[in-house]
């Protein structure tokens, strides 16, 4: 039987950088749709063709291509990072976790106030040059949060699932409390 962990959060949570943590700790596979994507826009991929423009925007890529990303890429063990980010793609995520027996351990809200988004975005944007790091796209990826993926808040909490942690202090108190909140 399969175990999966997911995170949730708006744009410069912390997810990507707690998610590669965990997995790295608890030898689970880390499945960051953000991190698959950029891949195939650098590599010119059709798909990265595709999705460029939406990402540069900070919009969302629609449901189906990321549905089919996650089918080939599901793991036995783990962790989903940036995913699902809309109600559709939890749905079809319940689907696939019953199909496959796998079990999930928690959905982790890293939760952090705006103004400290933009600030960790913007000083991500000076370090590594990511195109949809601007003030104007984390401000659109900011709104697409709140319209179409913080409904999942509710979702997961109805289900008695949803974890939240406080997301401000450095890496190392964010993850102790993420352990703590999984009690894993
Ligand atoms: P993502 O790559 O998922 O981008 P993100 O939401 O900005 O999160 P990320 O993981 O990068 O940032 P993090 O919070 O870890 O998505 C990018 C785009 O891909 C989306 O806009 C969309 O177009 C598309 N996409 C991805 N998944 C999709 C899906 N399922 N459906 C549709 N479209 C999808 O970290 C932010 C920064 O904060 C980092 O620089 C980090 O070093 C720093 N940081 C982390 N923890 C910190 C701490 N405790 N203190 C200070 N700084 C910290």
């Amino acid at each position: 039987m399969g175990e999966a962990v997911i995170f949730l959060g708006p744009p410069g949570a912390g997810k990507g950088t707690q998610a590669a943590r965990l997995a790295e700790e608890l030898s689970f596979k880390k499945l960051s749709t953000g991190d698959i994507l950029r891949d195939h826009v650098a590599r010119g991929t059709p798909l990265g063709q595709q999705v460029k423009p939406i990402m540069d925007r900070g919009d969302l890529v629609p449901d189906e291509l990321i549905l089919a990303l996650i089918r080939e890429e599901l793991a036995d063990r783990v962790i989903l990072d940036g995913f699902p980010r809309t109600l559709p793609q939890a749905e079809a995520l319940d689907r696939l976790l019953a199909e496959t027996g796998t079990r999930l351990l928690g959905v982790v809200l890293v939760e952090v106030p705006e103004e400290e988004l933009v600030r960790r975005l913007l000083r991500r944007a000076e370090l590594e040059g990511r195109s949809d790091d601007n003030e104007e796209t984390i401000r659109r990826r900011l709104e697409v949060y709140r319209e179409k993926t913080e409904p999942l808040v509710h979702y997961y909490e109805k289900k008695g699932v949803l974890r939240r942690v406080d997301g401000l202090g450095t890496p190392e108190e964010v993850y102790a409390r993420i352990r703590a909140a999984l009690g894993i």
